[in-house]
């Protein structure tokens, strides 16, 4: 019996070949994959807020120049994957529309305040270090024009963590106040990384059809275990204690154990509750309104050129 345009499909999937915009695929891939890779434009997009706030207060011109180029590169991969949805069908407009609507979802953590230059450094660290887990798994990702603009943003990530750890490091051997100062952010921070990975495997909505068609790679709390075993070693170094009493090693699994995530504040935060929601929306609302004359401008000055080559 011939086979059907789904069963080859999913034959494609399983050989590891890469989905490409003009092939063949099920409505339901091509809307889940709009809604992950969306989430994730905006996620970068939004993250350029938190980090943004600090950089005109960075203490040298070098810590003010790397976290310029670091805001900047955010920016950049919100264009590589809003291109990248894009060639799915749904246009960047609609999609920024949805997210100033506050009907898209972008990533929890960046509706944390950074109250200090130290967060900053916990950002980089914390925040880019558990990006990295997430995205090098992505990398592999069955849809070509994700995968390959996640090997261009790892690349990118990785400066972007050692950014931000090599603060911490200045921080902790700094003095007494400058590691307490590390520490706070190591507290404040440490639980909302923990949620970048999503619910836990349990409540997942999407991941068992995503691990199917190869979107995602590893499950939500596979990443989530791997950014805690690589992560530890790492606070170890820097002599700061993360904020969790259960976190210990176990030998048996080859992995730490640690606590229990405060799912209740996930949720909330998810939902438009988290402590800067509403001013990320309104930032975002505020940069859209203040740039429109510049994309009229773009987009006359663009026509008109069609039109003189076209003549
Ligand atoms: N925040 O069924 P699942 C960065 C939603 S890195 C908000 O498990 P899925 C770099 C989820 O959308 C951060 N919402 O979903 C940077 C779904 O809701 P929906 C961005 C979350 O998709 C660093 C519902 O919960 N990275 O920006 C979160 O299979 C520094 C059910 O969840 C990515 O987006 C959350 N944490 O797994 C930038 C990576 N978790 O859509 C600036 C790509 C879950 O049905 C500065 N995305 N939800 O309404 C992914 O890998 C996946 O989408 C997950 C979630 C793992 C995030």
């Amino acid at each position: 019996m011939a086979k059907s345009l789904e069963e080859k499909f999913q034959q494609s999937i399983d050989a590891e070949q890469k989905i490409e915009p003009k092939d063949y695929m099920p409505d339901a891939y091509r809307r889940n994959l709009i809604r992950q890779i969306a989430q994730h434009a905006h996620s970068e997009i939004i993250g350029m807020l938190p980090e943004g706030n600090w950089i005109t207060r960075a203490p040298t011109l070098r810590r003010k120049v790397a976290l310029l180029a670091k805001v900047q590169d955010e920016a950049g991969h919100g264009l590589y994957l809003y291109s990248a949805m894009e060639t799915l069908g749904k246009s960047r407009d609609e999609s920024l529309q949805e997210l100033i609507d506050g009907k898209a979802k972008y990533s929890s953590i960046f509706n944390y305040p950074t109250t200090s230059w130290a967060d900053i450094g916990a950002i980089g660290w914390l925040v880019d270090g558990a990006a990295i887990v997430n995205q090098v798994a992505l990398q592999r990702t069955s849809y070509g024009p994700y995968a390959r603009a996640m090997v261009r943003i790892c690349k990118e990530e990785s400066f972007h963590q050692r950014q931000g750890f090599e603060i911490m490091t200045s921080l902790a051997k700094g003095t007494a106040e400058q590691k307490e100062m590390a520490q706070r952010a190591l507290n404040k921070i440490w639980w909302p990384a923990l949620m970048m990975f999503g619910p836990s495997d349990k409540d997942s909505v999407h991941s068992a059809q995503s691990l199917k068609w190869k979107i995602k790679r590893q499950s939500n709390d596979e990443l989530r275990q791997a950014f805690v075993d690589i992560t530890v070693p790492q606070a170890e170094f820097l002599g700061l204690t993360i904020p969790d009493k259960d976190l210990k090693w176990n030998e048996k699994r080859g992995h730490y154990d640690f606590g229990q995530i405060n799912w209740e504040e996930f949720y909330q935060v998810i939902k438009g509750n988290g402590p800067c929601n509403k001013e990320r929306l309104a930032a975002r609302r505020k940069a859209q309104e203040n740039g429109e004359w510049v994309k009229k401008a773009a987009l006359a000055y663009a026509e008109k050129h069609k039109k003189q080559q076209a003549a």
